[in-house]
């Protein structure tokens, strides 16, 4: 028996683990105290990890669908290559366009995407389809009109401010925020301080505010802008804080004085006189900050609702302070900066830009499907189940079907798995170093580099070993260059690495064909002489060197010692050595200041393309559709559900089925008692659920949860499959995000037996 640290990987807080490990088995697990940034906190879905690690459905070796067209188990060797082969051939026949990645990344393990990038440049592709363009690429692309750059990705410090206000977010069950519960909790109870919530539930979140607007769902934009009229009309804008640190806030200005304010508020129907108590609690607060998530990602208007949370806290000054919303840096850069007014490739069908370098999921069937010659012909999936989470199931299947070939990458044989051409059974996150790039934390930052704390199960590699040896088997990759090797045994000492780090960029620069494959080259070259098989994290060097020369303050402030050469050096050291995690920077709130990327370092406040939309908002359709008259929120976060990173059902404690909450009243009225089946159709598909009667739900709106359809070991499907209803079509005009909480729909009562 032994005792292991590693991070949870449910969602994007990573919380510290300490896992008890007896006969190669997870046995306990409870927080780990020594985490810097977690301190020991652990939320009930933590606990039930060993569903994730140990199922039936777990991967052992690689597979190949046979002209029978069904799975049998092949060596690694015979998958690369027939793999290799088909993706070269490919690439030659039909160029670049042929080929697109999805995924690279869940939210425990963003070691694996860096090396299937290099998939994609052996590829000479452009398509890397990722869950990020289904949620977030709206607000990376207006943090990149802002601020100058789609990475600089913004945080609120929930924790130490006086007035908290969530949006279209629920922490209490998400979390998000760093220890959320505890977080609420404390908020709660301090008198001095106000919460408050935007949401069309009363959700457990709210239950921990002072003031809960219950709006209308999809009517976000119109409250926003409506609180900004509020706060321009009552003089409540932070005038000195705008000269100094803005530019274009006359164009924003005269847009928001012209917003009808009390007509916008009723069509949130929400009381006007608390809306003003909340815009000016909010700019009048000795500090502030915004929370939002997929209440205001997930509906109408998505890009728009991230410009008018932005100013929310823009204009009253509530940025960069302390209590306030921050940008904050990336050790691991998982985003990147893809401006489409300069050059960049788009899709063939929709002439789509990616927005920090991600394209949007709900493109993805056409650009198979209808893009004729220059369709995308192979795809890698990657960490991604799109079959249950990308919307328009029965769409993507076709699409899917129809690729001339289709690989996954995954630990289970999840419902995309079972389309592939090829199986490619990874290690899962307890079996290999893996970290992520959500060290998304101001003014104080942390990395976790974690370490395998199992034995690999079956015939499974890591995925850094998958896409290295493909990359070798398409050619594009020389054999170890033996100078580098050679200086790669001297990396144990930090003038070896020095010698190392220099040698690399030189051979990079002789050889421009070896930089899109950096980091499998320090893999093959200074991997096998790193401590304890923790190759795959080689490449860290070369990010700590980068966070180092861009941090150096930060960084000496947090501990790590050196100077202009060694600083990064030491912390890729200091990395290595931190079982449970390390701080990496701890900045000056002022700092802000200096992250940003607009050439005046100042913010731009003004973007034309979102002004026109926020103008185009009265002639927006509010009312519901007579033949569809409910609104469903599909894919609710809840104590039991985490995405699909389980497939054992035996993980839920409760809610098994994946209930659809109503309100009472409105299941009246259809005649529906709790624990009824209800069919739910919608525009795009139908499909039943199980009905739980819930007064915290706003009359006219139904819920169900995300993370649900499992077919766990081909079984039929366990709890409702969301996105048989969504369609692709369904989406923002701007960056093309799913309306997946605003799925017009119609329930009747169905047969109690099926
Ligand atoms: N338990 C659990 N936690 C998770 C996950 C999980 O699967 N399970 N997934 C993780 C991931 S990937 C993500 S992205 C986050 C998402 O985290 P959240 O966005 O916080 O979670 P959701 O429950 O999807 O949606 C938040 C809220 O939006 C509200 N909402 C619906 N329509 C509207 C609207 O029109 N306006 C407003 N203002 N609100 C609306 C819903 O009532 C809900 O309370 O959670 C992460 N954490
Ligand atoms: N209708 C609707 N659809 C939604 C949402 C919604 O609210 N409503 N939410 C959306 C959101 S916000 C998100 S983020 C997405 C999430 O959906 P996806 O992007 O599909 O991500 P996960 O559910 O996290 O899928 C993780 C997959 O990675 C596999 N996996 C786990 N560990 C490893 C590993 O180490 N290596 C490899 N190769 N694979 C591994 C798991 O077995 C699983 O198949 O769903 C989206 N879909
Ligand atoms: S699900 Fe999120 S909040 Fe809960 S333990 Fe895991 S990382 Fe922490
Ligand atoms: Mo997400």
């Amino acid at each position: 028996m032994t005792t292991e640290t590693s991070a949870c990987i449910l969602c994007s807080r990573n919380c510290g683990l300490e896992l008890t490990i007896e006969d190669n088995k997870i046995t306990k697990i409870k927080g780990d105290e020594a985490h810097p940034l977690t301190g020991g906190y652990i939320c009930q879905k933590a606990a039930r990890l060993g569903h994730y690690q140990h199922h039936a459905d777990r991967l052992t070796h690689p597979l190949k669908r046979n002209a029978q067209g069904e799975f049998e188990a092949v060596s690694w060797d015979e998958a690369l290559s027939d793999i290799a082969r088909q993706l070269t051939t490919i690439r030659d026949q039909h160029g670049g366009k042929a080929f697109a990645t999805a995924g690279g990344g869940g939210q425990g393990n963003h070691l694996g995407g860096a090396y299937l990038a290099q998939v994609r440049a052996a590829m000479k592709s452009r398509y890397n389809y990722n869950s990020l363009g289904q949620e977030k690429t709206g607000d990376f692309w207006v943090n990149g009109r802002l601020f100058g750059h789609q990475t600089c990705h913004t945080t609120e410090d929930v924790e130490h401010a006086d007035f908290a206000l969530f949006i279209g977010c629920n922490p209490y069950q998400a979390h998000g925020i760093p220890n959320a519960r505890d977080t609420l909790k404390h908020l709660k109870k301090d008198p001095n301080r106000t919460v408050v919530v935007i949401d069309p539930r009363r959700t457990e979140t709210a239950e921990h505010a002072d003031i809960h607007l219950q709006l209308k769902p999809g009517t976000d934009a119109f409250l926003m802008s409506a609180m900004l009229a509020i706060i321009l009309r009552d003089n409540l804008h932070n005038r000195d804080f705008i000269a100094q640190h803005c530019t274009g806030f006359e164009a924003v200005e005269s847009v928001l004085r012209a917003v009808p304010i009390e007509d916008y508020v009723q069509r949130a129907d929400v009381p006007l006189e608390l809306v003003e108590r909340v815009a000016r609690g909010f700019a009048t607060a000795r500090s502030a900050s915004v929370r939002i998530d997929l209440g205001i990602q997930h509906t109408l208007n998505t890009t728009l609702n991230g410009y008018l949370e932005k100013l929310l806290y823009l204009l009253t000054g509530q940025f960069g302070k302390q209590g306030g919303n921050n940008l904050h840096t990336f050790l691991a850069p998982i985003l990147g900066h893809t401006d489409e007014r300069g050059k960049v490739v788009r899709t063939v069908h929709h002439q789509m830009f990616p927005i920090a370098g991600i394209m949007p999921p709900n493109l993805l069937p056409d650009e198979i499907l209808l893009a004729g010659e220059h369709r995308i012909r192979a795809m890698v999936i990657d960490s991604c189940n799109p079959m249950l989470t990308w919307p328009d199931t029965p769409r993507l299947e076709q699409a899917f079907r129809s690729l001339d070939l289709l690989v996954v990458t995954d630990v289970a044989l999840t419902e995309t798995a079972r389309l592939a051409h090829y199986v490619l059974p990874a290690s899962s996150q307890f079996e290999k170093w893996e970290f992520t790039g959500f060290n998304l934390d101001f003014p104080v930052n942390g990395f976790h580099l974690r370490h395998p704390v199992v034995k690999p199960t079956g015939d499974t590699l890591p995925e850094p070993e998958i896409y290295t040896r493909l990359i070798e088997r398409m050619g594009v990759f020389p054999k170890p260059n033996r100078l580098l090797a050679l200086l790669g045994k001297t990396a144990g000492s930090t003038v070896g690495l020095m010698a190392y780090m220099a040698a690399t960029m030189a051979t990079l620069a002789r050889n421009k064909h070896l930089m899109p494959y950096a980091v499998s080259l320090m893999y093959r070259t200074l991997g096998p002489n790193m401590p304890n098989g923790s190759a795959a994290a080689a490449p860290l060097l070369a990010m700590c060197m980068d966070y180092g020369k861009r941090h150096a303050k930060a960084v000496a402030a947090a501990g790590i010692k050196g100077n202009r050469l060694t600083l990064g050096i030491n912390l890729f050291k200091a990395i290595l050595r931190a079982r449970s995690g390390l701080i990496i920077s701890r900045h000056e709130y002022a700092d802000v200041w200096t992250l940003l990327r607009t050439p005046d370092r100042k913010v731009h406040l003004h973007i034309p393309e979102m002004l026109e939309e926020l103008q185009a908002l009265p002639a927006q359709r509010t009312q519901t559709d007579p033949d569809y008259p409910f609104i469903l929120a599909a894919g609710e976060r809840r104590a039991y559900n985490a995405n699909q990173i389980f497939r054992d059902p035996a993980w839920r404690k409760v809610d098994r089925e994946g209930s659809m909450r109503i309100h009472p009243d409105d299941a009246m009225t259809l005649n529906l008692a709790d624990k009824d089946t209800v069919q739910c159709s919608s525009r795009g598909g139908q499909i039943r659920a199980v009905v739980q009667l819930d007064a915290s739900m706003r009359r006219g709106t139904v819920s169900l949860p995300h993370g649900y359809g499992i077919r766990s070991q081909g079984n039929p499907p366990l709890g409702p499959e969301v996105n048989q209803l969504t369609r692709s079509a369904d989406c923002d005009p701007f960056s093309k995000t799913p309306f997946h909480k605003f799925v017009p729909v119609k329930l009747e009562k169905a047969p109690a037996h099926v």
